[in-house]
């Protein structure tokens, strides 16, 4: 079938709207409708030529939200009409990893993904006879795609797409973070580096479990009001702080009991573990550092109890954990309208990255 997409031909060039080819579900595949796309960062990255797997020419985005259409030989799980929500984290809840209680990597289609195809090897989207590949297993910023029905979550048909489309990747990979991988108490101490997309979603996480203090720490004070309507309760700014560890370390009788590195840079990952309390303070990596960077502390940090951890899509198995998630914000328990500051159509996706790159919005979404 013919399908509108957003094509991106190399590294560093805008995207160019199209008319391509994608081909039917195959076994075990799904055909669905997107109805709606949020432009994340990763996919600024990739298409600015720093993602050492970005390959082109590719049809980018990972946060949608839509309706399936028709479902190949040999699936169960899934009919048309249902609404799912794509994960670049399938969940097939048979490999080792799934079945490890430890991680949410599900392993079972990393290596065709990871190339930009299908599992058996082929892209399903072409154009004029020439393959298109996949990205992150999802390409969403096409208003078809084709999943494996391992990388789709069922979700409630009465769900906004515009607004949960953001639960395939920010909300989940914020909320998750503080929820599925830390577990942070109630009561606990956290801090938030980085006020952004990701960040937001830290901070309300937090407070959805009754954390103590939610110190956020950014250098642009704009992002202050939105954060403390999230649930921050003292901000940071490291420009105006002669000693931001000792400042943190005050403000939490002794440092954080968990924090979440938010931005993707490696001298704010060190500040992030080296904040934490000594003999149980944990610090969570969420953000992704540029390629060949290399974190460093001295490794007596880790010896006084402090922890050093990161985290995937928030350590969220995608078809159990995301329905629940779409149950919290239809339940009001997390905010996700607010975060939405940008809606726009498919041909206007260009100002999605710009409006990124200028830090003028939060999470762009395209509605098909
Ligand atoms: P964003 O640009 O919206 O937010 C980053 C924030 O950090 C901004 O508010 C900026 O002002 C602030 N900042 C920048 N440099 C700073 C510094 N030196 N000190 C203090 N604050 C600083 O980005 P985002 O969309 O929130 O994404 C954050 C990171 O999370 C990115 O690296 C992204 O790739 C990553 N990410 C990770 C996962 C995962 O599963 N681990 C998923 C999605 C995104
Ligand atoms: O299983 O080896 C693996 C890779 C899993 C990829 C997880 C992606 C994590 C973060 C990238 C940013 C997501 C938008
Ligand atoms: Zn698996
Ligand atoms: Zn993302």
């Amino acid at each position: 079938m013919d399908v509108k997409a957003a094509v991106a031909y190399a590294a560093g060039q805008p995207l160019t709207i199209e008319t391509v080819q994608l081909d039917g579900p195959q076994a075990g595949e799904v055909l669905i409708e997107v109805m709606a796309t949020g432009v994340c960062h990763t996919d600024a990255f990739t298409l600015s030529g720093d993602d050492p797997e970005g390959e082109f020419p590719a049809i980018l985005g990972h946060e949608g939200a839509g309706i399936v259409r028709e479902v190949g030989a040999g699936v169960t799980s899934l009919k048309p009409g249902d609404h799912v929500i794509p994960l670049y984290t399938p969940e097939c809840r048979e490999c080792d990893y799934c079945l490890h209680p430890k991680t949410n990597l599900c392993q079972a289609i990393r290596s065709t993904q990871g190339q930009g195809l299908m599992p058996d090897g082929t892209s399903r989207f072409s154009l004029n006879g020439k393959p298109l590949l996949h990205y992150m297993g999802c390409s969403t910023f096409a208003n078809f795609t084709v999943l494996p029905e391992i990388a789709l979550a069922k979700v409630r048909s009465d769900a906004p797409f515009d607004k949960i489309c953001y639960i395939g990747c920010g909300v989940t990979t914020g909320v998750g973070a503080v929820v599925f991988d830390a577990k942070v108490e109630p009561g606990s101490n956290v801090v938030v580096f980085g006020l952004g997309g990701i960040g937001l979603n830290v901070i309300q996480g937090a407070r959805m479990v009754g954390a103590n203090k939610i110190i956020g720490v950014d250098l642009n004070e704009s992002k202050v009001g939105m954060a403390r309507e999230f649930g921050m309760t003292d901000f940071i700014n490291p420009s105006n702080t002669e000693d931001l560890i000792e400042a943190i370390q005050d403000l939490t009788n002794g440092g954080a009991d968990y924090s979440f590195e938010c931005i993707g840079n490696v001298n704010t990952m060190r500040q992030a573990l080296e904040c934490c309390h000594k003999g149980w303070g944990e610090s969570i990596i969420i953000g992704v550092a540029g390629a060949g960077q290399e974190i460093s502390t001295r490794p007596f940090q880790l010896v006084t109890g402090r922890v050093w951890r990161g985290t995937a899509f928030g350590g969220a198995r995608g078809r159990t954990d995301v329905p629940k998630i779409v149950d919290w914000y239809m339940d009001g328990k997390i905010d996700i309208d607010s975060l939405i500051t940008h809606k726009m159509p498919l041909t206007d996706i260009n100002k999605a990255f710009d409006l990124m790159h200028a830090g003028e919005s939060i999470r762009s979404v395209i509605e098909y």
